[in-house]
């Protein structure tokens, strides 16, 4: 093999041999590599991280079903491949699990711009549409969007103390306390929402516009039941402060969440009274979920997301916090931006 091929990628992955590999940065849970092969076709080769889905053979039936959904649909969508000898869906090798699809050429979609971010929101809309039905997805990750449940592993995280952080972690647990306090009845109704299939991981970066003009969801590992709400709040969150991890004083701007929302639902097609009423507090949601999430994982040890230093998952928790305390701080504009969107 090549040298300049991570020495663990294993070398039947594809059916030609492998030529050159590049890393790519981008996302927090796999390693993910641009591969070209010696017939000059390439590829994203991925190895699975298997501390955060344990089962990576239902990630491949999901995978299957969903990009199976979207292409019926006339949705572009991913292309995996069958690997290794067996052209299975996944190769087990080393202590690896290894997958590979079509690399898709695309630019990703900024959410600093906002044209980028409307058309992110409007792909994410037209995605959840294609596969809403879409059955017998497994449950990869169980409660990933349940707020309620991560403030209480958080709390857990807290006494337990594992790793003697949780001193420095009181002042943003007593902020994320207060948030859980201030909206207590939005977040019960968050687990009564519909439930169908969503997208769930839904970041203007999570989409690739193609030299065909066609934009195109990635990142589908978690495409299972769960709500709607979810991507109209992550879309929110990524976008009206896309740097995760530090904190800035940029002001919120509730007319750019009411384009988000307005470009998503007029894709998707309409909400249900229940998720009209909540659609404006999902960014706030998932925010505080996130900052939830960064800080339980600070206290665990950063054995979930990718840390550059030791710090790291709390300087995101710090900043997703303070978004939230910001999205709060403008709430009433928001609704009426959102409100304003979705009775045109
Ligand atoms: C993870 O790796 P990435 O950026 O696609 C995480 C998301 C978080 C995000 C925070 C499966 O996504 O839920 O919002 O980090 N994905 C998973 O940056 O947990
Ligand atoms: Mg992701």
């Amino acid at each position: 093999m090549p040298s300049h091929l991570p020495t663990d990628l294993p070398p039947d992955l594809l059916t030609d041999p492998l030529d050159s590999a590049e890393r790519v940065t981008h996302g927090h849970i796999h390693q993910t590599w641009r591969v070209t092969d010696s017939a000059g076709c390439e590829w994203a080769v991925q190895r699975i991280s298997t501390t955060v889905f344990d089962d990576p053979d239902a990630l491949a039936t999901n995978l299957r079903r969903v990009t199976d959904a979207a292409q019926a649909a006339g949705v572009p969508t991913l292309a995996p491949v069958g690997v290794g000898p067996d052209q299975l869906p996944v190769l087990r090798y080393g202590d690896g699990v290894w997958r590979a699809s079509r690399w898709i050429e695309g630019r990703r979609m900024q959410p600093s711009d906002l044209e980028d971010s409307r058309v992110a929101a409007a792909a994410f809309g037209e995605f959840d549409a294609a596969v809403s039905e879409v059955d017998g997805l497994v449950e990869v990750l169980p409660h990933f969007h349940d707020p309620l449940m991560r403030l209480d592993r958080l709390v857990a995280a807290v006494s337990t103390d594992q790793h003697g952080r949780a001193r420095q972690a009181m002042e943003l647990v007593s902020r994320l306390e207060q948030i859980r306090a201030a909206r207590s009845e939005e977040l019960s109704a968050w687990n009564r929402l519909p439930v169908r299939v969503a997208h769930n991981d839904a970041k203007a970066t999570n989409v690739l516009m193609g030299p065909d003009g066609r934009a195109v969801v990635i990142d589908l590992d978690t495409v299972m039941p769960g709500t709607v709400l979810a991507d109209i709040g992550e879309l929110v969150r990524s976008t009206v402060r896309p740097v995760e991890d530090q904190v800035t004083d940029t002001v919120v701007d509730p007319g750019l969440v009411g384009e988000i929302v307005g470009a998503f639902t007029r894709s998707f097609g309409s909400l249900t009274s229940d998720e009209t009423v909540l659609a404006a507090d999902a960014g706030l949601i998932l925010t505080t979920e996130n900052a939830v999430r960064f800080l339980t994982d600070h206290l665990e040890g950063d054995t979930y997301f990718a840390v550059d230093d030791p710090d790291h998952n709390f300087r995101r928790a710090e900043a997703q916090t303070a978004l939230a305390e910001s999205l709060i701080g403008v709430s009433t504009d928001i609704a009426d931006a959102v409100a304003r969107v979705l009775t045109d």
